[in-house]
This record gives C-alpha cells, sequence and structure tokens, in this order.
C-alpha cells in the first residue's frame, strides 16, 4: 500500500480496525510469530511529512525469542536519513490496557544509533505518548512498562513533559489508535531490526474489599473492621486506608472517618441517635486497585 497522505493519523483511522473488531482489543493477548506475522505492519514514513508505506514485514521462522519473529531492514544508506519505521501491531490502545503491561523484544543491528527503543502509542487526532527503554542491542533484549501515568517513563510526545493520567485516558479512551514500537535506530546502512513477543497484560480487576460496622453504646463510637481476599495487593487495600461514616438520609451525611490500623479495623467516636440509620464506606483506591467497599447499614437501639 502507498499513499500520499501527509499525516500518521488518518492512517491510523483507516487501518487500526480492519482485524480486530472494536472492542476486541481489550483481552490481553501475546503476539510470538509463531507461524506468521501476526498482523503486524510496518510503517515506514518520510520524516519531514509526505509520504508512507504500509508494509508487510519479513517474517522469520526461527532464531527469535522464541521461535519466530518479525523483522524490517532500513532501505536508508546512511545519513542523513530519509524514513523512519515503526512496527505496528493489528490492535489499537484500548481503554483496558490502562494500568496494565505492555512489552516485547527488540534486537537491533543499528550503527551511528541515534533513536531509541521506544513504544509508542497515538490517537486518530494525533494525541501521542512514548516511553523509551535506551539504545537497543545485537541481543534479544525484553522491555516492558507499566501503562500508567504513575510510571514516569511515559512522556507526552508533543512537548516531551510527563505524561498525566488526563493524557493517557484521551489516547486509550479512543479506540481506533495504535501501537507502535520503534523499528529505525541509527544512521548506518544495512541497519535490521527484529521484533518478538509483543504482549499486552491488562490491568488486574480491583481487590474486592469486605467492611463491617457496628455501634458500641457505651464507648459512643462506631468500629468495624475492613478485609480483603489474599490477593496480589497483600494487605495494601486495608491497611492504613481511609473508611468514611455517614449518617442515613435523604442526603448521606458524612459524619466522620478514620485511617484502618493494621488489622483493618477503624473506628469513629460518635453519639448515635436511635432515629437514624448508618453505615461505613472505603472509597475506591488506585494503586494498588482496591473496590469501594459499603457495610451494612446499622441502626443503634
Ligand atoms: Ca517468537
Ligand atoms: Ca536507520
Amino acid at each position: 500500500m502507498r499513499a500520499g497522505r501527509a499525516t500518521l493519523s488518518i492512517v491510523l483511522a483507516v487501518a487500526a480496525g480492519a482485524i480486530f473488531a472494536p472492542g476486541a482489543n481489550a483481552a490481553p493477548y501475546t503476539l510470538g510469530f509463531n507461524a506468521d506475522a501476526d498482523g503486524f505492519s510496518v510503517f515506514q514514513f518520510q520524516t519531514g511529512g509526505g509520504e508512507y508505506y504500509d508494509l508487510a514485514p519479513e517474517y522469520v521462522s526461527t532464531d527469535g525469542n522464541p521461535g519466530g519473529f518479525i523483522r524490517y531492514t532500513d532501505p536508508d544508506s546512511g545519513s542523513p536519513e530519509d524514513t523512519k519505521a515503526r512496527f505496528r501491531p493489528p490492535a489499537g490502545p484500548d481503554i483496558d490496557h490502562l494500568g496494565g503491561v505492555v512489552s516485547f523484544d527488540v534486537r537491533s543491528t543499528a550503527t551511528g544509533i541515534v533513536d531509541d527503543v521506544f513504544v509508542t502509542v497515538e490517537d486518530t487526532a494525533g494525541n501521542k505518548v512514548s516511553c523509551a527503554f535506551g539504545a537497543p542491542g545485537a541481543a534479544w533484549t525484553s522491555y516492558a512498562a507499566q501503562i500508567s501515568a504513575s510510571n514516569p517513563c511515559w512522556k507526552d510526545a508533543a512537548d516531551g513533559t510527563d505524561a498525566t493520567p488526563s493524557d493517557l485516558l484521551t489516547i486509550f479512551e479512543n479506540e481506533e489508535g495504535s501501537w507502535f514500537v520503534n523499528a529505525d535506530f541509527g544512521t548506518g546502512s544495512g541497519e535490521v531490526s527484529d521484533l518478538d513477543t509483543f504482549a499486552i497484560q491488562t490491568a488486574p480487576p480491583p481487590v474486592e474489599r469486605a467492611l463491617t460496622i457496628k455501634y458500641k453504646k457505651r464507648a459512643e463510637a462506631f468500629i468495624g473492621f475492613l478485609t480483603q481476599p489474599d490477593g496480589p495487593a497483600g494487605d495494601d487495600c486495608v491497611q492504613s486506608v481511609e473508611v468514611e461514616l455517614y449518617q442515613a438520609g435523604a442526603t448521606n451525611k458524612l459524619l466522620g472517618s478514620d485511617l484502618t490500623d493494621e488489622n483493618g479495623k477503624w473506628k469513629i467516636k460518635k453519639r448515635a441517635r436511635t432515629d437514624k440509620m448508618y453505615y461505613a464506606l472505603a472509597p475506591e483506591l488506585n494503586e494498588p486497585a482496591c473496590a469501594e467497599a459499603t457495610s451494612n447499614m446499622t441502626e443503634p437501639l
């Protein structure tokens, strides 16, 4: 395919949805090039804008990391370079990728290295964030980045500043964008770039928690416990986290809050009214991801 359109973004809008149906990007996946190029293309473009070429990568069935892999051989004969190239997977970004991990393996014969190994994700409006890993090596090297603004690797490609949660959200909400992995690192001639094992791991679901409440009349205090099943977050969802006490009504009224202790216990001193209902709430947490928990209603008698 060859075309004269000037921007990357237009190409993405046309091509990204072609293989994966909308919404099908959400599941975690690993593309290991076991039998073919797994739907990847090589996006080659003129560095000053202008023409682009959407190429089929070379498929090599052995010597990958492991098994098969894909290859791009840069036709540039040296510096200054006229074209750049990116490996592009068949599926673009998806909102479910946020909080997950992107990983891949790269090997390169580049000389005169001027560009890092990096992964970029771009939406159809041209918003773009990148995470760079340093110069490529001649041996297979695995790279991985958590897909989160809390990972300082991600930069807003427009100005090089740290990507914000809203930068990432904008791009990942647009499900017709594209992932790219750099395939062009150096100014020396005969450069060969290899890619294997491109994987997207989606974010694990938030840890579910349970919250209890009880009124201690003599102490004039509400107490309870926040608990979680064993999970990847350890005890982070229940220790030293906020629990709020509410009086139920037409408008639920926040009466106070407490941080749980190491056993998940919370306590808020408040004299209860016998004509009111009360409940506790542990707000949702993001790092680690812990689901909101609400206790049963309690009616002090
Ligand atoms: Ca492979
Ligand atoms: Ca090059």
